[in-house]
């Protein structure tokens, strides 16, 4: 669906009325849940952990699919409510030291219903989308038993007392990039406390290119300390901790060019930071988020090599003698799975696919955690 862009099985059949029979009758499957094809996604992960330091890094992407205010097919609004689709929240496996890809851990996938008219604050936490990023992690713990160190790591979204608070009791370390200001045990704020570190180091480093900014090298100034993170004073979190013990990891660019918006990361952990090369290990980890979004981007887009591998499957197919326009009663065995299934099938499909890689203004953010905060460098 999400590579046919489409969620009408009569277009993903293209007119194969078997195929759209045989579609039917999968999804219409007792042992079909959502719930299970998310499980399915960690099969081979839980093996592939034994041993490592897992980065879990988790983020949300906005799946459109085109539809009419006649017929929505059951999807809710994204974006700005200007679209409609669901939402993909997975939790990616990636080796901490060689940054290896192990698999997907957990996920969540979901719809929205309507419009929250309840403000954000007096919403309990499992009320509130947020919950994804504490609920998919702890949905993780069986498969990284065997993992020698777990660290849920997040970009600004997943600054959320909460979470560094359940990591804590998962014993799963965290890297979050802060959203917003906090205050400290000690009443003072997170900002004041970390503008008031020292620099300590300076580093170049290459920023690979997103939507709306060409890669390139940056120039950053390292801080560091320790830090007590107050609760934030909200009657539903009282069964919290009333403090936390991290650190905060400031980078911020200097000398960018004009035009260009200078990042400045501010990146909560709870590892344990006491040296500058412990520093600049928080900020390479962090930088491995981008592997998400390369996930997105390939799952969304059908990347040229996708497409190569569907053209060799098709080729395969037609070669041995396997007609798929003769209702697709034969299937090649490269082909994974139901032919419905094969990328082959987003092919010839007359729209391009307009996913929009991580769309720059998450619907997420905007309804659960809406900020003037820029968008770039997130
Ligand atoms: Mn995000």
């Amino acid at each position: 669906m999400v590579a046919g862009k489409t969620v009408c099985l009569r277009q993903l059949s293209r007119g194969n009325r078997a195929l759209e029979v045989r579609f039917n009758r999968f999804l219409g499957h007792d042992k079909v849940t959502v719930d299970r094809i998310i499980e399915s996604w960690s099969n081979s992960t839980g093996p592939a952990v034994e041993g490592r330091h897992v980065l879990a890094i988790q983020d949300t992407s906005e799946i459109h699919f085109n539809t009419t205010p006649q017929r929505r097919r059951g999807l809710g609004e994204i974006g700005k409510g200007n679209n409609h689709g669901v939402l993909l929240h997975p939790l990616l496996a990636v080796d901490a030291d060689d940054g290896s890809c192990l698999g997907l851990l957990s996920g969540q996938i979901w719809t929205r219903a309507g419009r929250r008219t309840t403000s954000h604050d007096d919403r309990e936490l499992s009320d509130k989308e947020s919950q994804r990023w504490i609920s998919t992690a702890v949905a993780a713990r069986p498969l990284l038993t065997k993992a020698a160190a777990v660290t849920v790591l997040g970009d600004r979204e997943s600054d959320i007392f909460a979470l560094y608070a359940s990591s804590a009791k998962q014993h799963f370390h965290v890297i979050a990039r802060s959203m917003h200001d906090r205050k400290l045990a000690d009443r003072s704020s997170l900002y004041e406390a970390s503008d008031a570190m020292a620099a300590v180091d300076q580093r170049m480093i290459q920023l690979p290119a997103r939507a709306a900014r060409p890669a390139r090298l940056a120039h950053l100034e390292l801080r560091f300390g320790a830090i007590e993170l107050a609760r934030p004073q909200n009657k539903l979190l009282h069964h919290l901790p009333k403090s936390l013990p991290l650190a905060v990891v400031d980078v911020r660019e200097i000398n960018a060019e004009t035009g260009i918006e200078p990042l400045h990361w501010r990146l909560l952990t709870s590892h344990e930071v006491t040296s500058i090369e412990d520093a600049w290990r928080i900020v390479q980890w962090y930088k491995q988020r981008w592997i998400i979004e390369q996930f997105f981007r390939i799952l969304k887009t059908q990347e040229p090599q996708a497409r190569r591998q569907s053209d060799r499957i098709r080729r395969s197919a037609s070669q041995a003698g396997c007609d798929r326009r003769q209702g697709g009663r034969h299937h090649h065995p490269a082909s994974a799975g139901p032919q419905w299934w094969s990328p082959a099938h987003s092919r010839g499909l007359r729209q391009r696919p307009n996913w929009r890689a991580h769309s720059p203004q998450p619907a997420t953010r905007s309804r659960e955690q809406a900020t003037k905060e820029p968008t770039s460098a997130r």
